[in-house]
């Protein structure tokens, strides 16, 4: 980015952050006037570890695709600057899994590395820092097909799976052009679920389960102009994620014709609604064993009250509240909760949370 355009972006980012941060006018113009020196004499400008977390938990707030946002404010915010390199890099990420995972009780999190500059930049190759490989074996998908592509480039990089459906897949970290280096997630780090139900016993045959913490890294995050293409974050999972998604889409495990025939369901016609049944209790299971094994996670009708009272909330601060319709809904039975019935502004505000460009394309 330019020198003007990067200090166009700095200023309204300064001005609200300051603002409600509590701080003054004129603070917020001493700033601006620093701001402007350093990205004369440097070409950029460094936040402050205040101006880092409060742009975080903003970037947060302002996810049109997030149903979680109520505990925006919550957000902790592990300031990794001045790492540069992969070794030390691969270590804090590890540490910022164990300290989200807390044995279950997830606390959101975020680690931002060193922001982009010119053509230096720091990525996770990863989508998400925990993930289940997904292997073509010629005779059909093992484990996750939204993983092959990501799993193909492990394999070429020199890593080896087990070769299970649930291979955790390794972390790939690049530093600027060097080589991608790949590493094993530390043993007993990882926590996951088993699967079990509360009423099915034969439910655990299934031998299913899911991974505690969902912890998204292919995203980069913009503050006042600022580029963080490392900064990995996660929160805790809503269950239709694992229940109706993950486990459940056809392309992905394809888990409920597996879920009805143990159900003895008809599975011979539409008309007995067999997947909706197996549908619902696989989501009963997520849940149940979620909870069972002391792992933080909301059901998708909680979650959508939580974000009424997020909306409520913005309206209350004269924040204007904006949202993505289409995924915000949760994926079983949107109707039954409150966001189906009304209309969001998908107007996109900075600080963000954006896409960028995979560097193994
Ligand atoms: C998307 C829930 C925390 C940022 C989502 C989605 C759900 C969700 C259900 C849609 C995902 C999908 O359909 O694939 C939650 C819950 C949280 C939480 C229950 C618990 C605290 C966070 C945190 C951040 C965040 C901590 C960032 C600091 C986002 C973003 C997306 C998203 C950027 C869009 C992802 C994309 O486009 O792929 N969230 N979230 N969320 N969330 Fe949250
Ligand atoms: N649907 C994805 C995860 C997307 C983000 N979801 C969250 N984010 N809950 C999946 O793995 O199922 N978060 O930061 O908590």
């Amino acid at each position: 980015m330019i020198a003007t355009e990067l200090y166009k972006e700095a200023e309204p980012f300064i001005a609200n952050c300051y603002s409600e941060l509590g701080k003054t006018e004129s603070e917020a113009l001493d700033r601006l006037k620093e701001i402007e020196q350093s990205i004369e004499n440097k070409g950029y400008y460094v936040h402050t570890l205040e101006e880092l977390r409060h742009g975080a938990r903003m970037a947060w707030r302002n996810s049109n695709r997030c149903i979680g946002r109520l505990f925006w404010q919550s957000l902790e915010v592990i300031d990794a600057r001045s790492l540069e390199d992969a070794d030390q890099i691969a270590e804090q990420v590890f540490n910022h899994i164990k300290y989200a995972t807390n044995e279950g009780r997830i606390r959101p999190a975020i680690t931002v590395f060193a922001p982009q500059f010119g053509d230096r930049q720091i990525r996770i190759w990863n989508h998400q820092l925990v993930r289940y490989a997904g292997y073509d074996t010629g005779s059909g998908i093992l484990g996750d097909p939204a993983s092959l592509d990501f799993t193909r480039v492990c394999t070429d990089l020199g890593w080896k799976g087990a070769g299970t459906a649930y291979d955790v897949l390794p972390l790939v970290i690049q530093v600027n052009d060097d080589p991608p280096r790949w590493y094993e997630h530390p043993e007993g780090l990882v926590k996951e679920v088993q699967l079990s139900h509360p009423e099915i016993e034969r439910f655990e045959e299934l031998a299913l389960k899911w991974y505690a913490v969902p912890f998204i890294s292919d995203m980069k995050l913009e503050i006042g102009g600022i580029t963080y293409t490392a900064a990995p974050f996660n929160g805790w999972y809503m269950g239709t994620e694992i229940g109706a998604r993950n486990l459940a889409d056809f392309n992905r495990y394809n888990k409920l014709p597996e879920v009805a025939r143990l159900m003895g369901l008809d599975m011979s016609t539409n008309t007995s609604l067999w997947k909706d049944r197996a549908l619902v209790e696989l989501n009963v299971a997520v849940i149940h064993s979620f909870k069972k094994h002391g792992v933080s996670i909301v059901d998708h009708h909680t979650a959508s009250e939580q974000f009424m009272r997020f909306a409520q909330q913005e309206q209350n601060n004269d924040r204007p509240l904006t949202g993505r319709w289409s995924w915000l809904i949760p994926p079983m039975s949107p109707s039954t909760t409150p966001v189906w019935h009304r209309g969001f502004d998908n107007t996109e505000l900075k600080p963000a949370y954006g896409y960028q460009k995979a560097p193994y394309t």
